[in-house]
């Protein structure tokens, strides 16, 4: 790969109004507040990314849209406009000596990775070290009012091919779903996610639910507690995934070592970015831990930087990579992101494969940054 400057960068912040009410055992969502960072190179050559930060409040991990993006401008000022680049992995130290702050540092990330790869003309996939043209896709469901909407939906869902079906529980909503679900579908691949309801009092509780017969239960305690996982991990018959708790290659090797997950969530954004995210499913996949790819309710733009990271060998289990229209009603990205018989085509073409629908952008933007060298 050649040299690339990067001489200009957009941060157009928009908002999504969702098709589905999203609940889950931290709040509800009616829309997606993304970031969408577009990176200009000299040449000519583009970079998309998206940010995962959470739309309002920092319910899911720390960051949030609002605080983030003033810090993504930064960070785009300081250490990356104006700036040459000979290989995409060189963002992961102009930025490494800044704590924290994953998510915003993994879109910047993201960009620059896409970048590089439409300029080489090839698939990020290929650029990551993925192979196959498409990723099993499972999908993930937020709590419904009744238990008979719950059957519903998940009905209408294994209809559409996925191949897994993730419910989001809390306590108080999590047994009888659960349980009316698995008797409704008896070989169905079933999961809950659980985003941090329950402590370690709750043990006889969810050793309940080992009766469902689940694949996983996904991030059943703190958000940042791996050594209590590890403690649950051994009392219960279903294994534990993590989600909120992965996000780096030490919090990885740390929740292997205390075997709190027999699982693991990968969501790029939350480790910080492909480079890491590439060095956690190394990790992972030398410890037979499977993986799969998460998702965080993406426009087409960071759910096809997910499509491409799943191609690479660890991501064996079917993901929550599901079809852009059952989010949006009109996506920000020209191509479609469908599921056909529970798989996900990777977009074809240079880098992510997506081009962002510029009237789409613009008549859902609520904020336009640009960061130039010549300002
Ligand atoms: O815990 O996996 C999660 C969405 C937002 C924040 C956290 C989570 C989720 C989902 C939805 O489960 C995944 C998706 O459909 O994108
Ligand atoms: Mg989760």
């Amino acid at each position: 790969m050649t040299a690339l400057v990067i001489d200009r960068a957009e941060i157009h912040v928009v908002e999504l109004p969702l098709k589905f009410r999203f609940e889950t055992s931290f709040g509800v969502e009616t829309s997606r507040v993304a970031p969408i960072l577009v990176l200009h190179g000299a040449d000519g050559s583009i970079g998309l990314a998206e940010g995962v930060m959470d739309s309002e409040w920092p319910l899911y991990r720390e960051e949030t849209v609002e605080a983030a993006v003033p810090l993504a401008q930064r960070m785009l000022e300081h250490f990356v406009v104006g700036r040459s680049f000979e290989t995409p992995a060189e963002i992961t130290g102009r930025l490494g000596h800044l704590r924290g702050n994953r998510m915003a540092k993994a879109m910047i990330e993201m960009a620059v990775w896409d970048l590089f790869a439409r300029a080489a003309d090839r698939p990020l996939r290929d650029v990551l070290g993925g192979a196959g043209d498409a990723i099993a896709t499972g999908v993930s469901l937020g709590i419904q009012p009744s238990i008979d909407d719950t059957v519903r939906l998940v009905a209408s869902h294994v209809d559409l091919g996925y191949k897994r079906i993730k419910l989001k529980i809390k306590p108080g909503w999590d047994l009888k779903p659960l349980s009316a679900v698995r008797a409704a579908f008896p070989s169905l691949v079933m999961t809950a996610d659980a985003n941090s309801a329950y402590t370690l009092d709750d043990v006889e509780h969810l050793q309940r639910i080992d009766d469902v017969g689940l694949d996983y239960i996904e991030q059943p305690l703190g958000w940042d507690d791996i050594a209590d996982h590890g403690e649950l991990a051994r009392s219960l018959a279903t294994p534990l995934c993590l989600d909120e708790s992965i996000v780096s290659v030490e919090t990885t090797r740390l929740a292997l070592e205390l075997e709190a997950a027999k699982v693991i969530n990968m969501k790029v954004g939350r480790v910080g970015g492909h480079a890491e995210a590439v060095a956690i499913e190394a990790i992972a996949r030398a410890h037979n831990v499977p993986l799969w790819c998460g998702g965080m309710l993406e426009t087409g733009v960071g759910r096809a930087h997910n499509i491409h990271l799943a191609t690479l060998a660890g991501f064996t289990k079917p993901g929550d990579v599901s079809s852009s229209s059952r989010y949006w009603e009109h996506d920000v990205v020209e191509q479609p992101l469908e599921c056909v018989d529970g798989m996900m085509a990777v977009p074809p073409g240079p880098g992510i494969g997506v081009t962002l629908d510029v009237d789409r952008v613009r008549s859902l933007r609520v904020q336009h940054i640009v960061v130039s060298e010549r300002e």
